[in-house]
Order: structure tokens, then sequence, then C-alpha cells
């Protein structure tokens, strides 16, 4: 049978992040992608201004109420950009509600980059996520979004092996079994994942080539695509080189085309090295 996910966040209109990168992502690899908004802005909050903003917080509970009616299996939960603190508790009722044994919960708590939280958020909604991710079999947070959730300061753009693999423990004893963090760099010239799995109490870690410039959306699709690989049975390593792989291949697009990186990265030239490596596997 097809497998399904489910993905909660906001649709960004313009811009390249969230459900317009989930959703072609996921389709892409093969996955019926059901998608429930958190929100519908003009364009993302980061380096935009004047972006209108629509909260769909009233619909969640009636699109839920719908969906428990009809006899939906859904093989991955996975959220991203919610729309304000009321959602962070539907969410966790969304999971409670369909779970099943073998759905995969899947936080990716997008809150914050560059040490700071994005526009719309604050400390306590830092810690709401924290208790959202705690109810996840796998998170996906950056090095900013750990240090929020855990109330740590910032330590600047590249923490050393020792802080990595600390934060990595302390973010999986909050509840999830394993912990993907993002952009970990110990060398100029490469960068990657660091990943914790509890089962098996181990660190590993995969860099590619660090390409220069900030550019916007990236852990979106990072965590889909790390989404797209774990639903074709991919490892958590493999599914990790995946993600690594398909964002900087993006990435290497975009730095060749020098486009303004606010509107993010060329990843549908490269969908289909993503498909490729999944079929790989
Ligand atoms: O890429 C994360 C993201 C998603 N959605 C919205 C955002 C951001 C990051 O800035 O503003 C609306």
């Amino acid at each position: 049978m097809q497998k399904r996910a489910l993905t909660i966040q906001d649709i960004s209109c313009v811009g390249k992040c969230s459900l317009t990168v989930a959703l072609p992502i996921i389709s892409a690899a093969g996955i019926e992608t059901a998608i429930l908004p958190t929100a519908i802005l003009s364009t993302h909050t980061g380096g935009f201004t004047g972006y209108t903003f629509r909260d769909l917080t009233e619909d969640i509970v009636p699109i839920a109420e719908h969906w428990k009616t009809l006899d939906l299996s859904i093989d991955a939960i996975y959220t991203g950009y919610l729309g304000g603190h009321d959602q962070l508790e539907l969410v966790a009722r969304i999971f409670e509600d369909f779970r099943q044994d073998k759905t995969l919960i899947l936080v990716d708590p997008a809150m914050a980059d560059l040490g700071k939280l994005y526009p719309a958020f604050d400390q306590t909604f830092a810690l709401g996520m924290r208790d959202l991710c705690a109810r996840a079999d796998i998170i996906v947070p950056n090095i900013s979004e750990a240090c929020f959730m855990l109330e740590k300061e910032y330590p600047g753009d590249d923490p050393d092996q020792d802080f990595v693999e600390r934060t990595l423990r302390e973010l999986s004893a909050l509840g999830p079994q394993r912990v993907v963090l993002t952009g970990v760099s110990f060398k100029e010239d490469t960068l990657g994942a660091a990943s914790f799995d509890a089962q098996s109490n181990k660190v590993e870690y995969y860099f590619t080539e660090r390409i220069q410039g900030y550019y916007h959306g990236t852990g979106d699709i990072y965590a889909s695509a790390l989404l797209a690989a774990l639903l074709n049975d991919a490892s958590t390593a493999s599914a990790i080189r995946i993600a690594c792989e398909f964002t900087v291949g993006a990435i290497r697009r975009t730095a060749a085309l020098n486009t303004d990186p606010k509107y993010g990265v060329n990843f549908e030239e490269e969908l289909p090295g993503l498909i490729h490596m999944i079929k790989e596997l």
C-alpha cells in the first residue's frame, strides 16, 4: 500500500519553505502527502517585510474532527512552522488521535536560526515546542532551536564536538529516541548533521561541502527529504546522507545562479537526484 504522511506547517505563498517544499519533496519520493496548514502568509518572515499572516488555528479542530470520521491510515506525522502557541496543544492532540503503532512522529521545531527566534515566537513558545518534541520519535532542530529548547546560551555558529554531543543527548533525554542536529561544522569547508539514537547510544556524523552564505528554507527542505527517505525504509544514517546531499545539491544550484537567497533554493531541479538516491537504497 502507498504510504501516507501528514504534514502540519504553514503555507508561505512565496519564498520556498514549509508546505511549498514539503509537499513536492515528499510526493516526489512516492509518498502521499496530506496537509494541515497552520497559517497562510504572503511570504515567509525571514528577510521580507510587510507580509500578511492568516492564522488557521480555528480550522484545526474541525479538520481533525472530520478526519476522525474517515478511516485514515497515517504512516508519519511531520510538523514544522506552527502558527502560534495555541497550536502546540492542538498538534499534540492530533498525535494522540491519529498515531498508530507504525506511525513515525517527526517534529522539526522550526522557530529559530543564527541564534535568534523568528519574529513570531518567544521563549514561552520555545518551551512549548520542547514539550511537543518530547512526544516525537525523531526531531530535527538546528543548533539555535536546540539552545532555545534547552535554555542554553547560543554558543556561536560552529560549536565544538563536546557541545554537539552533550546537546544531542540532552535533547533525546526530553523524549525522542532519535535526534538529528543540523548545521553542524567542525571545519571551515564542511557542514552537515550530527545524530544520536538512544537505542544504540551512538552519535554519528555526516558532512558535505560547505557553500558560503545563508540560504533560506533549507531546514524545511532537509527535514522533508529526511522523512521522504525514512518512509522509503532508509536507515537513519542513509536518510541523513540523502537529506544532506539533496540539500547541498539545491544550495549549489542556487549559489551558481546567484539569486537572492530569501527566495529559497533551487530544490526543484535537484528532485531527480533525490529520487535516484532513494531508488538506490
Ligand atoms: O523555513 C522556516 C519558516 C517557515 N515558515 C515561515 C517562516 C520560516 C522561517 O523564517 O517565516 C512563515
